[in-house]
């Protein structure tokens, strides 16, 4: 594997390979990988000739500085993971960017938030050109915002949105587990566990959202967690959806101690035929 720095480098490196050793793919990440990150580069290994995994912190999508100067980095032990997986090249960059989304995420964290990562991904595509980028489910807002992104700037790359990965207690895996500390962790588990009860909640044949978001929120605060947000959306939109029918997402976020967490589910409704409505013929 090689590392570059440089814009050009990189541009200098893909540019005689370019269509002559299969696709290229493309992992962006902020670095301190966890097995979340590496599920995405085996995925990118798998499916194409040339892996890309770009590392780069991006300043302009924390909206909070403190988080930014916590953030872990570790280039050499990123290295060595991706490297060890096959990827080719690790695009390690520090060049700041100056800076899609409303509610959820762009609401907490603020619109530059969005803003911040539409920017690096669309630099970080244009470097690249891949024929495939990597994103992971468990950021599901922005997977859909670099998809519409993509759709709007007619971006001649596919994007693949890979499942969440989470640990055995059901924690999705995030770089800022690293900071919870054993009881929080615990804590933590409580998102996972409040998805899950909207799961349930529909399974057992609830379809209005506030109602199956009720026995979630119990499961939060018997943990002394308190979300900032927790509901059901469209996953077109984001948006919250009147009724549960089709595909939904659950998405939850919460601030668990220093650590500011979010996860999601996907609930899908089967179009039972109870649930269909008779044509007159
Ligand atoms: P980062 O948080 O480093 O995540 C890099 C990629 O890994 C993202 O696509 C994210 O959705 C995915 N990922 C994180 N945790 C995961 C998990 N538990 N299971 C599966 N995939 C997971 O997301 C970013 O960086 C940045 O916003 C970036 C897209 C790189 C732009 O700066």
């Amino acid at each position: 594997m090689r590392i570059v720095r440089t814009i050009a480098g990189l541009r200098a490196e893909l540019a005689p390979i370019r269509g002559r050793q299969g696709p290229i793919g493309l992992v962006p990440t902020m670095g301190a990988f966890h097995d979340g990150h590496l599920s995405l580069i085996r995925r990118a290994r798998e499916q194409c000739g040339v892996v890309v995994v770009s590392l780069f912190v991006n300043p302009t999508q924390f909206n909070d500085s403190g988080d930014l100067d916590v953030y872990p980095r570790d280039e050499l032990r990123d290295a060595a993971l991706a490297d060890e997986i096959g990827a080719d090249y690790l695009f390690a960059t520090s060049v700041s960017v100056s800076g899609v989304s409303d509610g959820l995420e762009g609401e907490h964290r603020g619109r530059e938030h969005f803003d911040g990562v539409a920017t690096v991904v669309t630099k970080l595509l244009n470097m690249v050109g891949p024929e495939v980028a990597y994103f992971g489910q468990k950021d599901a807002q922005q997977a859909l915002v670099i998809r519409r992104l993509v759709r709007d700037l007619d971006m001649p790359v596919r994007i693949e949105v890979c499942p969440t990965v989470r640990a055995d207690d059901g924690l999705a895996l995030s770089s800022r587990n690293a900071r919870l500390s054993a009881a929080k962790r615990e804590r933590a588990t409580s998102l996972h566990r409040a998805l899950r009860a909207i799961q349930d909640a529909v399974l057992a044949g609830e379809r209005d959202p506030v109602a199956a978001t009720e026995a979630a929120l119990a499961e939060l605060t018997s943990a002394g967690v308190e979300p900032e947000y927790l509901a059901l959306v469209s996953t077109d939109t984001m948006t919250p959806v009147s009724r549960i029918e089709g595909d939904v997402l659950a998405v939850v976020a919460a601030r668990v101690g220093p650590a500011r967490l979010i996860d999601n589910a996907l609930i899908q409704v089967p179009a039972l035929a109870g649930n269909t409505t008779m044509r007159r013929p």
